[in-house]
């Protein structure tokens, strides 16, 4: 039986170790387990992020083993190499494949029930993966996909408008990486629809906030890299959602990256599309209205992760 209060992360890198540091802040668990190929690495990680205790809620964090996570209701895997400056995601494929089949199948013997949240990159490659090697039901196994250049999105379109982010009713679809989308179809500030807002505004031009807003979004994580060699706190903030989310059991509506079986017209690839998301996994994925142009984007991208998924021979 597994404990949902107790968490594991998978690799105690820049991003496994922001995760922990922003779900030790949300008291959401009462143990969260480190585990890293680096042992060291995930026990210092452990004590440094103890010390904060005092300042939190109670929980216990600690350095462990793959026996450890036999009974962890959620386990995150970051494990794995990140981008170089210039790099894209889906050039980290193949060392970071052979690290999932490493680890997913260590974790798949011991436990059977957990939710694996896939978060290392190319991540629907890998999510795929995770599903694959591991056996898992599918609605148990998502990527932390788009919910971060969702997030992008909206902090961009709130300084754009000078609106609270929380406000913006946008999302981005498909591969988390350099095909995404957004879909402005459906985009709206608390039921006023985006265009008309930008008005009120006074901004005029959309195709021009539109071209500026994808480039932004679609590059931010480069720039991001390029500046400062990783990016770990925002995506740390998004998987703190999706924590949230499952522990509560709150079926709030987020993009990740999970299992397609026909929805959109894309079967057996896992990519972004908002999905209802709560104590068992993925519950729903939504069939949202896209314009024709945006659906064409959609197959575009599903074609770019099918071209790789394809050849992995999972
Ligand atoms: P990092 O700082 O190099 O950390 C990776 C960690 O994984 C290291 O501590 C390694 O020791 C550990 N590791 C490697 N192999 C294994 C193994 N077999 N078992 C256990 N641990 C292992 O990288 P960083 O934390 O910056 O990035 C981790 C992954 O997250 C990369 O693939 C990034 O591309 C990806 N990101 C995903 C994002 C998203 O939105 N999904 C956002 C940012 C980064």
């Amino acid at each position: 039986m597994n404990n949902i209060q107790k968490a594991a992360i998978v690799g105690c890198g820049f991003v496994g170790s922001s995760i922990a540091f922003t779900l030790l802040q949300s008291g959401i668990f009462s143990e969260l387990i480190l585990l890293d190929v680096n042992r060291d690495r995930a026990e210092g990680e452990a004590m440094d992020l103890s010390h904060g205790l005092p300042f939190a809620h109670p929980m216990q964090i600690r350095a462990g083993s793959y026996g450890d996570l036999a009974d962890c209701a959620l386990i995150i895997i970051t494990a794995g190499a990140g981008q170089k400056p210039g790099e894209t995601r889906l050039e980290l494929v193949h060392k970071n494949v052979e690290i999932y089949r490493e680890i997913i199948p260590r974790i798949a013997r011991r436990n059977r029930e957990a939710i694996l949240l896939v978060v290392s990159n190319p991540v629907d490659v890998l999510t795929y993966a995770a599903w694959r090697l591991s056996g898992y039901p599918a609605e148990r196994v998502l990527g932390s996909g788009t919910v971060l250049d969702t997030a992008r999105l909206k902090y961009l379109l709130g300084e754009h408008l000078q609106l609270d982010s929380r406000s913006v009713h946008a999302v981005i679809i498909g591969e988390h990486g350099d095909s995404e989308l957004a879909v402005w179809s459906g985009a709206n500030i608390s039921g006023v629809p985006l265009e008309h807002f930008c008005e009120l505004r006074g901004h005029y031009d959309h195709a021009a906030a539109d071209a500026w807003l994808r480039r932004e979004v679609r590059e931010s994580a480069y720039e991001i890299i390029r500046r400062k060699g990783a990016t770990y706190y925002g995506v740390a903030m998004a998987v703190g959602r999706i924590a949230l989310a499952i522990v509560r059991d709150e079926h709030s509506v987020l993009p990740v990256s999970n299992l397609l079986r026909g929805q959109y017209g894309i079967r057996e690839l896992c990519m972004s599309v908002p999905a209802i998301v709560g104590r068992t996994g993925v519950e729903t994925t939504l069939e949202i209205p896209l314009s024709g142009e945006e659906q064409t984007a959609l197959n575009l991208s599903a074609a770019t992760l099918r071209a790789v998924v394809d050849a992995l021979e999972l």
